[in-house]
Parts: structure tokens; sequence; C-alpha cells
């Protein structure tokens, strides 16, 4: 056998023997490339006899046509053979059971307050939204606190710096909207508030509150026995009863906690009276013709009365197997 055929023999092997189109494009430019054994040939023809070098010239070419259609012929049995592999590799099953995409759900305190307004404002307020970040005289000064009352330390509070906090209580929009307001006035905010308390089954250092407040002539504690009347019976259901009893917030006089009478046990709610004469007179409204009415409460209470939730500190531990419940 001769280099010729010896190459040519080499090559067949090498093509036979590629395992992919990338090994058979590297045997191919082994042989055909520019720098390939059977190029190389080419350069060997000077040194032959004059009359032998068309007829090597001849058999060179036939050897490389020969080659060429070996590697054509594996190259088109390599590709299928690598486009049904990856056919193989990316086909779905469409008859498994699909994955079910992960639901979000609306919080369920997101939802009572979203009741809480939409009650509200079916009861005539308008709901108005104050900052968490809150002045000091907003929060207390403007809402008939005394100076060095003791009822600053009942609101443990977080202090920013010397002029502001964070609310301890949504009642401090109060002042935010009495000034310049025009009369009549119902308004209603819901909203965050902190407090830097120990934190157990029934307190948190972040929880929500709603507040409602009203400023008309004539307006009494039966007004605000009935709106609250009202109120709980749209937010609990059925005929509620509604129970004062007197307590202190600087704000309102009489002041007053107030229960109402739910599926057979009194609950308490929150705060309420009317609103402090001295608060009227500050933003320039006549205490002696107008009289407005004040009530708030917690937003965890309501959702934990209306599910028989025990503890409050659910509502901030984003634990799923609390929050699916709602
Ligand atoms: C007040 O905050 C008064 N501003 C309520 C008020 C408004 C009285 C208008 C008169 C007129 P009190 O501190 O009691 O009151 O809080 C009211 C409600 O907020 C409580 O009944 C409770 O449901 C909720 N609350 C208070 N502190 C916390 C706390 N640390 N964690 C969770 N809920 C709380």
């Amino acid at each position: 056998m001769d280099d010729l055929a010896r190459l040519v023999a080499e090559a067949e092997a090498e093509v036979a023997g590629a395992a992919s189109t990338a090994q058979l494009a590297r045997a191919e430019a082994a042989y055909l490339g520019g720098k390939g054994a059977l190029q190389a040939q080419l350069k060997t023809i000077g040194s032959l006899p004059k009359e032998e070098r068309p007829g090597f010239g001849a058999r060179l070419n036939a050897a490389k046509a020969t080659v060429l259609a070996s590697i054509e012929a594996r190259r088109g049995d390599l590709a299928a053979a690598e486009a049904q592999g990856r056919l193989a590799a990316e086909s779905i099953d469409v008859t498994l059971p699909g994955a079910p995409p992960l639901l979000g759900r609306i919080h369920p305190l997101t939802r009572t307050i979203q009741q809480v307004k939409s009650v509200l404002i079916g009861l005539g307020f308008r709901i108005v939204d104050g900052p968490e970040l809150e002045d000091y005289a907003y929060n207390f000064a403007a809402l008939n606190y005394p100076e060095d009352h003791p009822a600053f330390d009942e609101q443990m509070t977080f202090y920013v710096d010397d002029t502001r906090l964070l609310r301890t209580q949504t009642t401090a929009l109060q002042g935010r909207t009495l000034q310049g307001a025009r009369l009549p006035l119902r308004c209603a905010t819901v909203g965050r508030c902190f407090r830097y308390e120990a934190v157990d089954a029934t307190h948190h250092h972040t929880f929500h509150q709603v507040d409602v407040f009203m400023v008309d002539e004539g307006v009494s504690m039966a007004d605000l026995k009935g709106a609250l009347k009202q109120f709980a019976g749209a937010m609990f259901g059925g005929d509620v009863q509604v129970r004062f009893r007197p307590d202190y917030f600087p704000f309102v006089e009489p002041g007053v906690d107030y229960s109402i009478y739910w599926q057979g046990r009194w609950l308490e709610l929150g705060g309420a009276g009317l609103i402090h004469p001295n608060i009227l007179e500050s933003h320039g409204i006549d205490s002696e013709r107008y009289s407005g009415f004040a009530f708030g409460l917690g937003i965890e209470r309501i959702h934990m009365i209306q599910n028989g939730v025990t503890d409050l500190r659910w509502y901030l531990a984003n634990d799923l197997r609390f929050l699916r419940q709602f």
C-alpha cells in the first residue's frame, strides 16, 4: 500500500469511528484541512519525475473525493442521531399532572382593614390617612395630654428625636384633621401604631388601630352608642348590645371603655367618649355650639374576635400555616 492508499484507509477508519459531529469535524480538518495530511501530499508533487506528476495529481484528487464522501455520509448519520437525542432530552410528558402555581392571598389584617373601611364608609365617614412617623404634638400635646401626666407612661413610646415619635395611637390624626376643618366632620383612619411594650398574647410593639370621630351640632353620647352599635353589628353580625364603663383618656370628656354583648358574652373593644372641649376650642371650634364623639379600637382585636384567634403575635409571625387559614 503506498502513502496515499494508507492515508485514505486511516481517514476512513477515523471517520467511521467518529462518535459526534464535533469529533468528525476534527477528523475532517486533520485530513482535508489546509494543513491536513492529504493536503500535505500536494507538496510532494514537486519531488516526482515530471511524467508521474499528472497521474499522482489525479490519484490525490480521487483520494480526497473518497474521504470527503465518507465524511458527508457519516455527518448525515451523526447529525440525525444528535437531533434525535436532543428531542428525547427536551421532550415533555404532557400526561404528567401540572405543578400548581403558589397563589398569594390577602393578609387577614388587610382584609379586616378593608372590611372596617367599607363599613365606616357605609356609615358616612370619610377615610383619612396620617403619618406613622408623627409629631409629638399631634400624638400627645394636641390631644389635651397634660404635661407630665401619668397617661404618657400608659402608652410607652418609641421616640425618634426630640419632636417626633412612632405614633402610639391613630387618634393622633384628630388634630391634623380638625385644623381648619369645615363642619360637620365625619372622619375615620386606620393604620399601624407602635408601643414600647412587653410582647404577649394580647400586646405587640406593632399593631393596628382604627379611630373614628365626628363633630357637629348636638352630638351626644347617644350618637356615639348608636354609631358603635351599627359598627359592631356590621363587623360581627347580629344584634349587638353596647355597654359603656367610665374610663380616662385626656382627649375625651366623658371618657369610656366600651364592650359589646356578642354570642353570649361581653367583649371589651376599645376606648371612646365625647371630644374634649379643650381640643375643639384649640382649633377655633365653638364648643358651646359644636360637640363630637371619638372611638378607637384594635384591628387585631376585631380579627381575633371574629375568628377565635387567641394569640395576637401570629399576625406578625408570617407563618403560612396560620395565614392560610383565612
Ligand atoms: C387608645 O389608644 C385610644 N386612642 C382609644 C380611644 C380613641 C379612646 C378615641 C377614646 C377615644 P388604648 O390604649 O386602650 O386606647 O388602645 C385601644 C385599643 O388598641 C385596645 O383596645 C387594643 O385593642 C389596641 N391596642 C392597644 N395597645 C395594643 C398593643 N400593644 N398591641 C395590640 N393592640 C393594642
